[in-house]
């Protein structure tokens, strides 16, 4: 006999469309109380929003495999759009060295000796930007212009032209999701930014010392093929610029706006490290990720079909009540660990050190140099079909 399974809670909100890219929160309050599971029934997708099934999809890689596309193209199906990340789109065992390698040279050891560098560039862009008065747009005067300048600086490229990982990143994060007008946005424009992008990672246009010829140098010791090397290179263009600049928008979002946040950390500047974490949580940058189910998997009593997407939302697992106490608050006093913010089990974020100690230099020399940080008008949300984004944060600072 068949036992009869509960039907799926279902939903045919679209999270790809602007009303919930402009705010999540409710359509994510809706998923978790619906259910473990819900059918998306737009684009025949499995969702997840609570903390509880988010974490134990993202641990279970053998059930929900990422070398099918994280994105809701599905690569049994159709042709990726550029070649698949050996990193991201990969399962054990492919995933295994590139992994290593780029652990290896990401690590929060390795990356030490990039500290006083970091302070340095911090405080030049800090004097720069204040010279020019108290009043600015914090998108690009700081979120971006730090990460694009030390960044890139310690993969080894040049100067000139790295303005392109901007908006090479916003279509690699666009193109994650549905063939939308977000992604027809990016498209004119993505054959001569992927171009630019691969040509740095060949050998011969990075510095002798940064990340990308340590990656290379990997090649030359055996553990990744020469061929691999400019694929793992271009993970770091990729992954490592878009996702630092949200994640700097966001703590500096929520220390502008939360009462007596600005003055705890000018009190105890250590907290700099648990304020970008706590932002992580609180934001999630990276808001969703898919997988593959690679057979029928039975979640909480509901199969999710072999080879159907689930698209887990970590920006809801994040703000899940279930595990978080007043989830909504930006909270310096709450332990931010355990957060999905930079994923889960074995593909999660390789670089968060590095992104860590971005926003520990930053936050470091403006805590430093500002008594006071304050919304000085109404930011503007830029949306991404995966990226939680904000085009404008202009912010009046007291020195
Ligand atoms: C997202 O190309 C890559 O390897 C890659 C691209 C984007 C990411 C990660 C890896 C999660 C930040």
């Amino acid at each position: 006999m068949t036992a009869t399974l509960p039907a799926l809670p279902r939903s045919d909100a679209d999270p790809f469309g602007h009303d919930i890219l402009e705010d999540p929160t409710a359509f994510h309050a809706e998923l978790r109380d619906a259910g473990p599971v819900v059918h998306l029934e737009r684009y025949d997708l499995y969702a997840m929003g609570r903390y509880q099934h988010v974490h134990a999809a993202l641990t279970d890689w053998q059930a929900f495999q990422s070398g099918a596309g994280v994105g809701l193209s599905n690569f049994r199906y159709e042709k990726p759009w550029r070649p698949p990340s050996l990193l991201l789109e990969a399962d054990p065992p492919a995933h295994d060295a590139p992994r290593a390698v780029v652990s290896k040279i990401l690590s929060q050891r390795a990356i030490r000796r990039l500290h006083e560098q970091w302070i340095r560039d911090a405080e030049a862009l800090v004097d720069e930007v204040l010279a020019a008065g108290p009043t600015f747009d914090a998108v690009p005067a700081l979120a971006e212009a730090f990460p694009l300048r030390v960044f890139p600086d310690a993969v080894g490229i040049a100067r000139e032209g790295r303005e392109h990982l901007l908006p090479y990143g916003d279509h690699l994060f666009n193109a994650f999701g549905p063939a939308n007008d977000l992604v027809a946005k990016g498209a004119p424009r993505i054959a001569e930014l992927s171009a630019w992008v691969n040509a740095q990672c060949a050998r011969d246009a990075l510095t002798p010392d940064g990340f990308g010829a340590r990656i290379w140098a990997a090649a030359d010791h055996g553990d990744i093929t020469h061929d691999q090397a400019p694929l793992v290179v271009r993970s770091l263009l990729s992954a490592g610029v878009d996702t630092t600049v949200n994640g700097l928008t966001a703590v500096l979002y929520a220390l502008a706006t939360t009462p007596g946040a600005w003055q705890r950390l000018r009190t105890d500047p250590g907290l700099a490290r648990v304020a970008f974490d706590e932002a992580v949580r609180w934001e999630s940058p990276v808001q969703t990720f898919f997988r593959t189910a690679t057979t029928d998997v039975t979640v909480d009593g509901a199969v999710i079909p072999d080879g159907k997407k689930i698209l887990m939302f970590l920006g809801a697992a994040n703000r899940d009540p279930r595990r978080w106490a007043y989830p909504e608050v930006f909270d310096l006093d709450r332990d931010p660990s355990g957060h999905v913010g930079f994923g889960m089990g074995l593909h999660q974020c390789v670089g968060q050190h590095v992104a860590r100690l971005e926003a520990q230099a930053l936050l470091t020399v403006l805590a430093r140099r500002a008594r006071t940080v304050e919304l000085a008008a109404e930011p503007v949300r830029h949306h991404n079909n995966t990226m939680r984004a904000w085009a404008s944060l202009p912010i009046r600072i007291a020195v």
